[in-house]
């Protein structure tokens, strides 16, 4: 009796484990790392906000930090990151970076002083603070703007190009050249820390998007000489494949590739160059 009593009472309990297994609810996905898509879907995806910039400070950004310690700050590590022949260095410890070569997409000019360089935060503070980040920590604020994690967050540009940008978003300010790519690297920062963008911002971005889909012929438009100070032609890509410059009206390069969403871990903290992702 007391036997089939064990047995019976064994039989309920794997009886319900097995009704527990199928009824059991499944955790919720973890939300995604990484998106990818057409540049139509990267706008969609964006939310639309009135920006508010009350309270900006630069001051609220800590920049530019060593958030590896080697001595070399995030605009020395974007420098070696994005440099197309080797640098030099203004002192025997190599903190800070004196010469190299770097190429500025935004008005195709290039330049072989560091000091000619301006490393722009592709989404400005200021747009950052009014389209979201006003609501995050400063690790967080701090993260972005030093973040070596995606090479589209920090651009090496010709240093008053990026000073007549200054804070201004594709509504107001698309650089000379490429604007195809800049706008999807705009869209790709955006989405990756999930900011917002104004009403404006969102139909200039959605105008540049139907005018990139009508756009059948990507002709590269002729290049202006003087443009490049040091006369050269870009030398061929590291890897060996040819240089694709993005062009403006070309509707297979206005994609925004794929986007590591920066809710995670403070995103870039740390990253050496050697991991960077270089931004061609
Ligand atoms: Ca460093
Ligand atoms: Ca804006
Ligand atoms: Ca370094």
């Amino acid at each position: 009796m007391l036997r089939s009593r064990t047995v019976l009472s064994h039989l309920l309990l794997t009886l319900g484990a097995l009704l527990a297994l199928l009824f059991v609810v499944p955790a919720a996905p973890a939300q995604a790392a990484t998106f990818s898509g057409s540049l139509a879907q990267g706008v969609a995806k964006i939310p639309t906000a009135a920006e508010n910039n009350t309270g900006y400070d630069r001051a609220l950004f800590p920049h530019w930090v060593d958030a590896n310690g080697d001595c070399q700050d995030t605009r020395a590590e974007v420098l070696i990151a994005e440099a197309d022949a080797a640098v030099t260095y203004t002192s025997a410890s190599k903190c800070t970076v004196a010469t190299g070569k770097w190429f500025s997409y935004y008005d195709r000019a290039t330049w072989t002083n560091a000091a000619d360089i301006d490393i722009d935060h592709m989404v400005p503070l200021a747009e950052a603070w009014g389209s979201g980040a006003r609501g995050w920590t400063t690790a967080r604020r701090q993260a972005y703007a030093n973040d070596l994690g995606d090479s589209r967050t920090l651009v090496g540009v010709t240093d008053n190009v990026n000073q007549a940008k200054s804070d201004q978003d594709p509504a107001t300010w698309l650089p000379t050249y490429d604007k195809c790519r800049y706008v999807a690297e705009w869209v790709a920062v955006k989405i990756r820390w999930g900011l917002s963008a104004d009403s404006a911002e969102k139909s200039v971005l959605n105008s540049l998007r139907v005018e990139s889909a009508r756009t059948r012929s990507p002709s590269p438009r002729p290049e202006r000489r003087s443009a490049t100070p040091t006369g050269t032609p870009r030398p061929a890509s590291r890897t060996g494949r040819p240089r694709v410059r993005r062009m403006w009206g070309a509707p297979d390069t206005c994609g925004w590739g794929t986007i590591a969403d920066a809710s995670g871990p403070l995103a870039g903290v740390g990253t050496e160059s050697s991991t960077y992702p270089r931004n061609r």
